[in-house]
């Protein structure tokens, strides 16, 4: 087979047919009022006043004590921020708006259904609700500071309250998505060593109250099966005095919530005084191989780096309302729902259902009916409403000042409707690049005073400086027009910890590639390497490229292909998988999984819906696959390996490339008939590639 034109493109060719997009200017409007609109502020955190410069985000904060050393690099790359400081989360997040303004709303929750009527919490009122869930946790569940416990819940009002009430107790708390299955669930419950599970009994999601709650009797099956006893399983009921689930409550073992707020009305528990390196929650996430990673963040650090991007980039001030419409129990929620806002006082908005629900002019109806001023979302959120209701904003009369994208690359044209549509023409946009390990955002422009550039996140954050380096760790220059691998050189207040329990693997996969010196105390020595391919502009704005390593990026949320094949293999019948990205319009990628049969067994009509129900008891629903396509072997090399990126070229109806040097180069032409001749009987062929697209399917899986 001969090498098809397009598979000589080279990645600096790539970025050189990138147009260029144009800047879009804030409005003199927003200028006028946004909380970083001074370019003194780039002086503040220029490189010379580095670390010291994020003292200006810890000032945010209430500190009970405060910090002898900003920055400790004596054990690299496990940076300590604001040692010796001491501080409280839920104080700083409740109790100091409780005492200044009582009344201010805190929260308003829209309930799914829009026959239900919203509820308003304000800071008095999440006062009370935290420190009695405080009190229950310290009083009737012994938890204590340094404890783990993991919640399984969806989004609701009591899911920040069973935050912050871990929070003031100095409690560890992991939040698993409530999306991902029990079994899910139960192997983080069993990573991080906890007890206690607080769920929901139910919650709406596409106007159907689903059963939540059978899920932690999986999760305690799930971890019981690794050795980790769940001795406690707290349950929310989503309706007073119901219960949506069909699971009984385990006699014991199991408890309503509410029956031990009873017991704790009106207590009031002292927040712990914590250090500012104490652990405040783990967030698991995927990566290359293994099992998802516990990404442990920090009290101080991570709070004043929530804060202070909270206050410059999503330019929040006390009086607005700010609606993000992410999933709390992924990380740009628990920083741009929860801690971020709250820290500055402001009304942050949970909505509990899908975008879509009834239909595409719901987000719009909810922002004009509380006066939604900041609006926060993903690409695959905007691709869809923008596919169900194009003209459905101008319906309504709402204001957006100002606006974010987050989560993956979002296409210019789509970042156009958002601007001229959602955004009306008259918001800052910024698309903000970060990851669950980072805590808040990395590369994003400052809305008043960086030109929004559609496709490009912009150039690095305050206080944050990226690089781009080659595989040999040679700089990529602004405006070479090559990619190579997006790195931070700096530490910053709110990157992650460590892995829980896997210091190892933490240091391995982040700092290794391109530390010069293990023996170094120099942070210079350390740049972390974020697994992003990216291009940065002549002007100094990076453009993500998306994953490096073996992680599908569905609809914003990281997906290893590892714990797909893995789900796929807990299928009897099944001998090896391969799970490979499929471009797809609405969720940027999904993901389509190959599946060859141990010896004996015929692929039967039912072997397909056995994988997928595996990889949705294993994952949740999410990682279910696009397609399954059973085959009777996979292209391997003369080693044994998969080429993932032949199926993946395959899948995406892209030229394969060399596959002369293959064990089984005949396979090739047999799964590709088969493959393609069932997709475009199924209308379900993917459009054309852009050139990028072509590229990262072509690179996909290669070592
Ligand atoms: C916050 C979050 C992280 C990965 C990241 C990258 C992709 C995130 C992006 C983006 C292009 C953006 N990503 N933001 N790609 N433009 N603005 O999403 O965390 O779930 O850990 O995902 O998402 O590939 O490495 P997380």
């Amino acid at each position: 087979m001969t090498e098809g034109p397009e598979s000589q493109v080279s990645e600096s060719q790539i970025a050189v047919h990138w147009r260029e997009e144009e800047y879009y200017y804030p409005p003199d409007k927003f200028i006028a009022q946004a909380n970083a609109a001074d370019p003194s502020i780039y002086d503040r955190f220029g490189e010379e006043h580095f670390p010291d410069c994020f003292k200006e985000y810890a000032d945010l904060l209430s500190w009970d004590a405060p910090w002898h050393t900003t920055l400790d690099t004596s054990n690299p790359p496990f940076w300590k921020w604001f040692v010796g400081g001491r501080l409280n989360a839920s104080y700083n997040c409740v109790d100091r708006h409780a005492a200044a303004s009582p009344d201010k709303t805190a929260i308003i929750f829209v309930p799914e259904l829009e026959s239900d009527a919203r509820v308003e919490i304000s800071y008095a009122e999440l006062l009370r609700q935290v420190n009695e869930f405080a009190a229950v946790l310290r009083d009737t569940v012994g938890l204590k500071t340094g404890d783990r416990v993991t919640l399984h819940m969806p989004m609701v009002p009591e899911l920040p309250v069973t935050m912050l009430a871990c929070a003031r107790l100095g409690v560890i708390r992991s939040q698993v998505f409530g999306g991902f299955s029990g079994t899910a669930c139960g192997h983080r419950i069993a990573d991080s060593g906890s007890h206690v599970l607080i769920t929901m009994d139910g919650y709406y999601r596409g106007g159907n109250l689903s059963d939540h709650k059978v899920k932690a009797d999986e999760a305690v099956a799930a971890a019981r099966a690794e050795g980790q006893e769940v001795e406690k399983v707290l349950v929310w009921r989503r309706h007073a005095g119901q219960y949506a689930s069909q699971t009984p409550m385990v006699e014991g073992r199991d408890v309503f919530v509410d029956e031990l707020l009873a017991g704790h009305q009106g207590a009031t528990v002292e927040p712990v005084s914590m250090p500012a390196e104490a652990p405040l929650f783990l967030m698991y996430t995927s990566g290359t191989t293994g099992r998802p990673k516990g990404c442990q963040h920090s009290t101080g650090g991570y709070m004043s780096y929530v804060a202070g991007t909270s206050k410059y980039y999503q330019d929040i001030h006390p009086d607005d309302v700010y609606w993000c419409m992410a999933d709390i129990g992924w990380i740009t929620g628990h920083s741009y729902i929860v801690y971020g806002p709250l820290a500055l006082g402001t009304t942050t908005v949970i909505y509990e259902g899908v975008p879509n629900y009834p239909d595409g002019g719901r987000p719009w109806r909810i922002a004009e009916e509380l006066g939604v001023n900041i609006f926060h979302t993903s690409p695959t959120a905007i691709r869809m409403l923008r596919k169900v209701g194009p003209e459905e904003p101008r319906k309504y009369n709402y204001h957006f000042k100002h606006m974010t994208t987050v989560g993956e690359p979002i296409e210019p044209e789509v970042w156009r409707w958002y601007h001229s549509e959602v955004g009306k023409g008259e918001a800052a946009i910024v698309d903000t690049w970060w990851q669950t390990e980072n805590g808040g955002f990395l590369g994003s422009t400052l809305p008043a005073l960086q030109p929004m550039k559609p496709g490009s996140c912009g150039p690095g954050v305050l206080g944050i400086y990226p690089v781009i380096y080659d595989e040999d760790g040679h700089d990529v220059p602004a405006g070479s027009g090559k990619a190579g691998n997006i790195c931070i050189r700096n530490p910053w207040p709110g990157i992650f910890q460590t892995i829980w329990g896997q210091p190892e693997r933490f240091v391995d996969t982040y700092y290794r590639k391109y530390n010069t010196d293990p023996d170094s105390t120099d942070w210079h020595d350390w740049p972390y390497f974020a697994g992003d391919g990216a291009v940065q502009a002549a002007d100094g704005y990076f453009r993500i490229l998306g994953r490096v390593d073996d992680v599908i990026n569905v609809a914003g949320h990281r997906l290893g292909t590892k714990e797909i094949e893995s789900a796929a293999l807990t299928v009897s019948e099944v001998a090896e998988a391969a799970a490979v990205p499929v471009i797809d319009d609405i969720r940027g990628r999904a993901v389509e999984i190959y599946v060859s049969l141990k010896p004996g067994f015929e692929p039967g009509q039912e072997m397909e819906p056995k994988v997928t129900k595996a990889i949705e008891t294993e994952i949740g629903k999410i990682a279910r696959p696009k397609n399954v396509w059973i085959v009777p072997d996979m292209p391997k090399t003369r080693s044994g390996k998969i080429m993932r990126r032949v199926i993946a070229s395959i899948s995406n109806f892209a030229d394969v490339g060399d596959v002369t040097t293959l064990a089984n180069p005949e396979i090739v032409d047999s799964i590709r008939h088969h493959v393609q001749s069932m997709k475009v009987a199924n209308d379900d062929v993917p459009r054309d590639l852009t050139e990028a697209e072509f590229e990262e399917i072509k690179r996909f899986g290669a070592e």
